[in-house]
């Protein structure tokens, strides 16, 4: 699962993806960055924290959710060129907004103002959605004359449909925020859109902000209203600093600033929950692990996550939700108490689920 981060040129997304990745990639230079940058980030988990330390497991692991910063773009153009080739591949769209002040950094609009630049980018999904769909159609009317007349029948409803979903984007509806019926996802299922992949907004606040945090974060949930959508306040060149010293020193760093849980750690988990991920864990001396499957997972797909051969030769899954063996405090008590279960293929794996498969193979 992939995120892909775009944003108006020196916005900050590489210093932000720098902060979610721990990576070092270059920034600045205004958009004249034409590489692209992949990078991981650990899911933080409580959960995955506590059981680790109670199983003194030799190895803590965490879910991870990709991130893609884009190459930059000095016009602003966010979907010129490759950045298209790009966004085909993610599976939910970052925006960095720029709500610093520094002189010192040029804006492409001159001022900085976060709200409008939101708007701006939101219009800009909308707007090539529209241009897509348009493209579609006239291609589809170009082609209606050398069909046979059952065919053209059905390309004119699709043609129907598409101007419908068209006028939904000009009224500012993007797809993510509805539900397609049968009919209308065929009618563009060959067509890349934009507004269907949910969007998160990373503001990217300067130092002075960081105390109006919760503010800030009150009102850019005002601009994200629809489904799919999410936003959390960052500032970008501190966390950027911060992940770059050695571990201690973050963590001392971290005690005195006193700012709640980081505005990155927020964005992550914000990340994993638009994508529509779970995580469910597996505990031992050996290794405590947090591992993603999608909302809904049957058992059998969960064990497969882990290995091929456990979902082939899956027998059935032991599980006790996290809160309840945390309540029982070991699995003996669990099992005492009737909260360790023993559940078949198609089980529902909840987020939390601390699981055990008996397979054979
Ligand atoms: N003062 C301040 N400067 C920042 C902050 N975040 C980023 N910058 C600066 O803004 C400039 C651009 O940062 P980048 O992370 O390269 O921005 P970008 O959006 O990746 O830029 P392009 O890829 O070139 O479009 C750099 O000089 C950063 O140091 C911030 O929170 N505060
Ligand atoms: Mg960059």
């Amino acid at each position: 699962m992939k995120i892909g981060i775009l944003g108006l040129p020196s916005s900050g997304k590489t210093t932000i993806f720098n902060s979610l990745t721990r990576g070092k990639a270059d920034i600045g230079g205004f958009g004249a960055s034409r590489s692209t940058n992949v990078g991981v980030a650990h899911v933080p988990d409580e959960r995955v924290d506590i059981l680790s330390k109670m199983f003194k497991s030799k190895k803590t692991i965490y879910a991870e959710v990709s991130y893609v910063d884009l190459p930059g773009s000095s016009s602003g153009d966010l979907f010129e060129g490759e950045a298209m080739g790009h966004l085909q591949q993610v599976d939910a769209i970052l925006h960095v907004a720029r709500a610093f002040e520094d002189e010192s950094v040029p804006h492409l609009e001159g001022t900085v103002d976060y709200k409008r630049d939101i708007e701006k980018v939101a219009f800009d999904i909308l707007f090539a959605d529209i241009a897509l769909i348009e493209r579609r159609i006239e291609r589809l009317t170009g082609s209606l004359k050398g069909l046979k007349a059952v065919d053209r029948e059905e390309a004119v409803k699709n043609i129907e449909i598409l101007k419908r979903l068209q006028g939904d984007l000009e009224n500012g509806i993007p797809f993510r925020d509805r539900d397609l019926d049968p009919s209308e996802l065929r009618a563009i299922s060959d067509t890349f859109t934009l507004s269907s992949l949910p969007l998160l907004v990373a503001l990217n606040i300067g130092e002075d902000d960081i105390s109006n945090t919760a503010e800030l974060e009150e009102e850019l949930a005002m601009l994200l209203k629809g489904k799919s959508t999410g936003g959390a306040a960052i500032c970008g060149i501190l966390e950027a600093e911060l992940v770059g010293m050695p571990t201690e020193e973050e963590a001392e760093m971290r005690a005195g600033l006193d700012a709640g849980e980081p505005g990155l750690s927020r964005m992550i988990k914000l990340s994993y929950k638009v994508l529509g991920l779970n995580s469910f864990l597996t505990v031992g001396e050996d290794e405590t692990r947090a591992w993603t499957i999608k909302i809904g997972a049957l058992a059998q797909k969960a064990a497969g996550v882990i290995h091929s051969d456990i979902e082939r030769g899956f027998i059935r899954a032991e599980t006790v939700a996290y809160d309840h063996f945390i309540e029982c405090g070991s699995m003996a008590e669990a099992r005492n108490r009737g909260q360790f279960r023993q559940e078949g293929r198609g089980y529902v794996v909840q987020d939390g689920d601390i699981l055990n498969f008996l397979f054979s193979v």
